[in-house]
């Protein structure tokens, strides 16, 4: 089936190796899929018009591959890389995975794990590099807590600024010429994670030696966790200049972390992301961080892929006809024509005695101002309509 939703490069869509690679496991059960080969999935996702792909390092190469074992993969890798034009834009570390970070990497209360973590990591950053990617996230899987009885949530903090000023030095040292984004979560797979949301990420990376090297890679899933609008901090993420990378899939908030197809739980709030989005200019990749249904076999993977990249198609046709639709363009200029119909001073002119004398001595008409209403159920409900598919 080939229709104006059919995926194409130029469409920017990405996957984790362990998206698609995902095999089903969760805390009451095995598996359910086989491992899928990484450049199997590469060939796959070609085919189905995806522009890349994104990998923890031990999503291509086992954690204990020897030197030779390592290259002779990644050189099979870069081949089919090579035969598709796929391309890989992301990496990262997986800091999670392994017991040794039971207790957190960068912010584990053990320096030798802290030393380690760094180490695994400047190694990770070579591989990104030799498959070309030019963001690197950090998604603090461990960095959290169950209990606050020993580690000083504070210390985690500084450690954590540490490892990542440290990381930015080995990358200026390096040439490598690559940025970093972090990932924040609120919690699983521990108690609590420490910068559990955009906003902490915000904030710490203008802590951090290197700011410009550093934004953030938000995802739908973790800030609906929290119970937070997505498409408020990605808006600020956007503002700050920080989008680096973005985590799309979906969830319903006060559950686990569920990170489904994209789209498929909340259809209005994925419309209004990728309005805000496409209406930015961001031009970054549009990563898919989602996992198939546990109920699926290999077909089920892939149409779970299709279905990611098409909704998000569909989707960014109905913001192409919102921006065309008659009615709701001449509500939209009837609100913003009254909105700004007031000529007098004002916090954008910038603060000066004399702007401040004026506006003690403006006069308000209150009762026309308390009464006007904003006709937002109306436009809501267009939104609606068309997402509905009766406009
Ligand atoms: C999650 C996280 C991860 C990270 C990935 C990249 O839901 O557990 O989103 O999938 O994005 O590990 O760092
Ligand atoms: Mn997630
Ligand atoms: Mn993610």
């Amino acid at each position: 089936m080939s229709d104006m939703y059919t995926p194409k490069a130029s469409d920017r869509f990405t996957f984790g190796l362990w998206t698609v690679g995902n095999i089903g496991r969760d805390p009451f059960g095995d598996p359910v899929r086989n491992p899928i080969d990484p450049v199997y999935s590469v060939h796959k996702l070609a085919e189905l018009g995806a522009w890349g792909v994104s990998l923890h390092d031990d999503d291509l190469v086992p954690f204990d591959a020897t030197p030779q074992e390592r290259d002779g993969i990644v050189r099979e890798f870069r081949k089919a890389l090579d035969e598709t034009g796929l391309v890989v834009p992301m990496a990262t570390t997986n800091l999670f995975h392994h017991p040794i970070f039971k207790d957190g990497a960068f912010t584990s209360s053990d320096k030798e794990v802290r030393a380690f973590a760094l180490r695994k990591t400047m190694a990770a950053i070579d591989l990104g590099v030799e498959v070309g990617v030019s963001t690197y996230v950090f998604w603090g899987g461990r960095e959290g807590a169950e209990t606050d009885a020993y580690r000083n949530p504070a210390d985690a903090v500084k450690w954590f600024r540490e490892a990542i000023n440290y990381l930015s030095e080995y990358v200026l040292d390096q040439g490598y010429g690559i940025r970093f984004a972090l990932e924040p979560k609120p919690n699983e797979p521990r108690g609590d994670l420490y910068l559990p949301t955009v906003g902490h990420a915000l904030h710490f990376i203008s802590t951090l030696d290197h700011p410009d090297m550093v934004g953030v890679n938000p995802e739908l899933a973790h800030e609906t966790m929290a119970g937070l609008n997505f498409v408020h901090a990605v808006a600020q993420a956007l503002e700050a200049g920080k989008l680096f990378h973005i985590d799309l899939n979906d969830q319903q908030p006060g559950r686990y972390d569920q990170d489904f197809r994209f789209a498929s739980e909340n259809p209005k709030r994925a419309f209004f992301l990728i309005k805000l989005l496409e209406d930015s200019g961001y031009d970054g990749p549009l990563h898919f961080d989602a996992h198939p249904y546990r109920t699926e076999d290999e077909e089920g993977v892939w149409a779970f892929a299709r279905g990611c990249m098409r909704s998000y198609l569909v989707l960014k046709e109905k913001v192409r006809r919102f921006h065309a639709d008659p009615e709701i363009t001449a509500l939209l200029a009837e609100l913003r024509e009254r909105d700004n119909a007031y000529g007098g001073p004002e916090a954008s002119a910038g603060y000066t005695s004399d702007g401040a004398a004026a506006l003690r001595q403006q006069t308000f008409d209150i009762e026309d101002m308390a009464q006007r209403g904003r006709r937002y159920e109306e436009l809501d409900q267009l939104v609606m309509e068309l997402l509905l598919g009766a406009r």
